[in-house]
C-alpha cells in the first residue's frame, strides 16, 4: 500500500482547474464525465451539489498527511459536492458530520481509504473506485478493451483489482509482480484468464495498453513506448523515466487522488 507525502497533494486544489482541462483534451471528457462513465451514471454538478460530504483527519498510525483533506475535499468540490472538513478529527470527527447532517463520509487511515453513506449503508474502497477509473481510462485512451491485451505492472491491490477489472472489459491480461507469490495468488484465482509474465523487460515492449500500478519510479522506459502505447498509471510516484515521461506524450494519464476520489463520490450516492 503506497501512502502518499504531503508534496504529492499539496497543489491539487491550486491545479484542479488545469488538471481537469488536460484530462478532457486526452479522454474528451472531464473529470466528472470520467466518473460517470466508469459506473455507468450521468450524476450532474447540479444533481451533485445537492449532497453534502464531509471528509474526517483521521491521526491514527502515521498521522495526518499534510494537505491531504484539502485535496479530497477539493476534489469532490469541483466536481459538484458540498464539502466541508470536520473541525474534529477521529472519532469527535464523524460525530461532527453526522451532526452537520453529512450524506457522505471520507476518511482514510494508514491501510484503507472509505467512503462511506450512513443512509444507504454503501461502502466505497479507494482501491476499488482507483482500479475502475484507471480501467475505464485506458479503455477511453484505447477505444476499448474487448479482445486487446493489457499488461499489469504491480499486484498490490490495485493493480489486482485492475484485473477484475480489465477481464470484465474482455481484455487478455498479462500480470507481472516482482513478488511471484502474488503473480501465484492471481494465476489461481482467474487461472487461463491471465498470463505470467516472467520478464517485464520484454513484455513492455510486446504490450501496447499498460496498468502502472507500482510504487516504483522508474519501471517503464522510453525504448518500451511507441506512438501506440497507451498507459493508465495509478501507482505513486509516476513509474516512467523523464524520456519515457517525454515519448509517450498523451498517451498517459496518471495522477495521485483525482480520478479515484472523484469515482468514490459518484459510487457512495
Ligand atoms: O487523514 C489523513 O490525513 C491521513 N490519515 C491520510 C492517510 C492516507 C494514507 N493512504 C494513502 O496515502 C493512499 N493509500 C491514499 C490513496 C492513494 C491513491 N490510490
Amino acid at each position: 500500500m503506497t501512502r502518499l507525502v504531503s508534496k504529492q497533494v499539496i497543489d491539487i486544489p491550486d491545479t484542479i482547474v488545469a488538471y481537469d482541462r488536460q484530462l478532457s483534451e486526452k479522454l474528451g471528457c472531464n473529470l466528472l464525465g470520467l466518473a460517470n462513465y466508469t459506473i455507468g451514471t450521468n450524476y450532474t454538478e447540479e444533481m451533485l451539489r445537492q449532497k453534502k460530504v464531509a471528509i474526517i483527519p483521521i491521526t491514527t498510525g502515521q498521522g495526518l498527511i499534510g494537505g491531504f483533506s484539502e485535496a479530497v475535499a477539493e476534489i469532490l468540490k469541483f466536481i459538484g459536492f458540498e464539502t466541508f472538513i470536520t473541525e474534529q478529527t477521529d472519532l469527535s470527527g464523524i460525530d461532527e458530520a453526522y451532526r452537520r447532517n453529512a450524506d457522505l463520509l471520507f476518511m482514510a487511515d494508514d491501510n484503507t481509504f472509505l467512503a462511506l453513506n450512513l443512509t444507504k449503508r454503501k461502502w466505497v474502497n479507494n482501491d476499488q473506485a482507483t482500479a475502475k477509473a484507471y480501467v475505464s481510462t485506458l479503455s477511453k485512451l484505447s477505444n476499448g478493451l474487448k479482445d486487446k491485451s493489457v499488461l499489469v505492472l504491480g499486484l498490490g491491490p490495485i493493480g489486482s483489482e485492475s484485473v477484475k477489472y480489465l477481464i470484465k472489459e474482455g481484455a487478455t491480461v498479462g500480470v507481472y509482480d516482482l513478488e511471484a507469490e502474488k503473480m501465484e495468488v492471481i494465476k489461481e484465482k482467474y487461472k487461463s484468464q491471465v498470463k505470467l509474465i516472467e520478464d517485464s523487460a520484454s513484455a513492455l515492449k510486446d504490450y501496447q495498453l499498460i496498468i502502472e500500478a507500482t510504487p516504483a519510479s522508474d519501471t517503464i522506459l522510453a525504448d518500451c513506448i511507441d506512438a501506440q502505447t497507451f498507459i493508465a498509471a495509478p501507482g505513486v510516484p509516476l513509474g516512467l523515466t523523464r524520456e519515457a515521461l517525454d515519448k509517450v506524450g498523451s498517451n498517459l494519464i496518471h495522477d495521485p487522488l483525482q480520478l479515484g476520489v472523484a469515482v468514490m463520490g459518484l459510487e457512495a450516492l
